[in-house]
């Protein structure tokens, strides 16, 4: 073994994107791999997106990460490695759930964070005896204490910004369809905000993106961060639910705080997925909808086609309570059952899983049999409604309906556009 032992890092990619890859954001999670990596290892980065795999250097170590649309991609680089004789261990949301079937593709991985068992993984592996599993505890608490991401692995690639920040991790609800919850259990962890608005100091750019499941989800946990976002110059975006504009002086704070944009999912809007558990509102989506918009904040939500319940008219339906509504971006997914979820194990049970190619897990093909329409008529009312949804006349509409940062929407809706001109027909 070297002097100083060599870690690959690898963020696998499915496809080539083109100019499209300045637009990403870098893997949050190889870069908080990399901070548990102890200064003695030399730590490189291989991000597909950007990069080649540098197959033939020599390293001790490769560690590559995988969501579920990833796991085949990451399954061919671990073999070629294993083939020359290079360890590989295997982590993140896939393996977690899968960890046997990752196993016959690496020589150790890690279920669940990296963090509280990296560095006896790594320290095994120098001494000769790694065992096939490292297991972190389930996590418990409302405390989420983790170190900074290593941002210098990330040098050398264009992104949309490197200013990217985790600020809690998990989610107070349990959608059948999500792996949030199944991976993180119930507990849902803050950082300390101290430590979050001193990370953000650090940045010397405005923009800042949060890579949180739900960031507003616990308000009181959320507001001690925006309070101290508001006293900074910063402009910033995250995830969410809906359910923050019900209190209107939490929606006021957001916006204070320099909140530019936020991604909601509002899953459905007809049957019994329409707003999801997050409901329990005694307000309408339309209505939450509209009072973010009023508040200048970009809202990017989320549509989800394909529940049981679904059938050939939710397309036509969900289309024009979009042109209603008029979300700033709205974005539209196909149902998929990810494993570890509940939703897989209803639909492994009634045997309506079409294919474990995981590579078609990616919310653009149907990988199940729909309950009420041919998985056929699905893909193609899920394209028809990204195309319409993104005409010329439907962004027009949208750009003049919301009153804020109409340039920086226009951009944002021409960026979503792109891709859904180029959708072709072809196998669902
Ligand atoms: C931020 C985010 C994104 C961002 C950034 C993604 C990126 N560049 O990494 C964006 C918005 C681009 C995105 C897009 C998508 N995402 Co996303 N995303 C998330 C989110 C909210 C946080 C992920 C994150 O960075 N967390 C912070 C890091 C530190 O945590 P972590 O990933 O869990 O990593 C820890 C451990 O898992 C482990 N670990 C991870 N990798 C490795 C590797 C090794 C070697 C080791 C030892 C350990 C280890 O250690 C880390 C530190 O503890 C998660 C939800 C979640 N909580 O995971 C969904 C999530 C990962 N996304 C998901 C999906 C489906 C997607 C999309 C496919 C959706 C779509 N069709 O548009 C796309 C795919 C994009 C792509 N790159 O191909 C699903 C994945 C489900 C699955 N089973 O695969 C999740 C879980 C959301 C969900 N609701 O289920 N996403």
């Amino acid at each position: 073994m070297s002097a100083s032992p060599r870690l690959l890092l690898i963020y696998p990619a499915t496809h080539k994107l083109g100019w499209a890859r300045y637009f990403q954001l870098p893997s949050h999670s190889l870069q908080m791999v990399a901070a548990a990596t102890p200064e003695s290892w030399e730590v490189i980065l291989a991000d597909e997106v950007h990069d080649e795999v540098p197959f033939n250097g020599a390293f001790d170590l490769v560690g590559i990460t995988a969501m579920t649309h990833q796991a085949t991609r990451a399954y061919e680089i671990a073999d070629r490695f294993r083939g020359r004789g290079v360890p590989v261990v295997l982590g993140g949301i896939h393996p977690t759930v899968l960890p046997d079937e990752a196993l016959q593709h690496a020589d150790a991985v890690v279920v669940g964070e990296a963090e509280p068992v990296w560095g006896e993984l790594l320290d095994d592996l120098l001494a000769g005896r790694l065992r096939p599993v490292y297991r972190a505890p389930v996590p418990t608490g409302d405390l989420l204490t983790a170190p900074w991401p290593r941002r210098e692995i990330l040098a050398g690639r264009r992104y949309l910004t490197t200013q990217t920040v985790q600020a809690s991790r998990g989610c107070p609800y349990d959608c059948s369809f999500c792996t949030v919850t199944p991976y993180f259990g119930r507990s849902f962890r803050y950082r300390d905000p101290a430590d979050i608005l001193a990370e953000i100091r650090s940045f010397n750019r405005k923009l800042v993106v949060f890579l949180d499941d739900n960031l507003l989800g616990d308000p009181a946990k959320a507001r001690p961060i925006l309070r101290g976002l508001a006293e900074m110059n910063v402009r910033w975006g995250s995830q969410t639910n809906l359910r923050f504009a019900e209190d209107p002086e939490l929606l006021k704070l957001v916006a204070e705080s320099g909140c530019i944009g936020l991604f909601v999912g509002i899953e459905s809007v007809t049957g019994t997925h329409a707003n999801m558990a997050k409901s329990g509102s005694k307000h309408t989506p339309a209505d939450l909808m509209k009072r973010v918009r009023d508040a200048g904040i970009i809202l990017e939500t989320s549509i989800i086609f394909g529940f049981d319940d679904h059938d050939e008219s939710v397309f036509e339906t969900t289309v024009r309570f979009l042109e209603e509504c008029s979300p700033s971006v709205p974005t539209f997914h196909i149902l998929t059952p990810y494993p570890g979820t509940a939703l897989f194990r209803q639909f492994q049970e009634e045997g309506r899983l079409l294919t474990t190619d995981w590579s078609r897990y990616d919310h653009s093909s149907v990988v199940f049999r729909p309950r009420l329409m041919s998985p056929e008529r699905l893909h193609r009312g899920w394209l028809e409604a990204r195309r319409e949804a993104y005409s010329w006349r439907a962004v027009a509409t949208r750009v003049l309906r919301n009153p804020g940062r109409r340039f920086t929407n226009l951009a944002y809706n021409i960026l979503r556009k792109g891709p859904n001109d180029l959708l072709e027909e072809g196998t669902p």
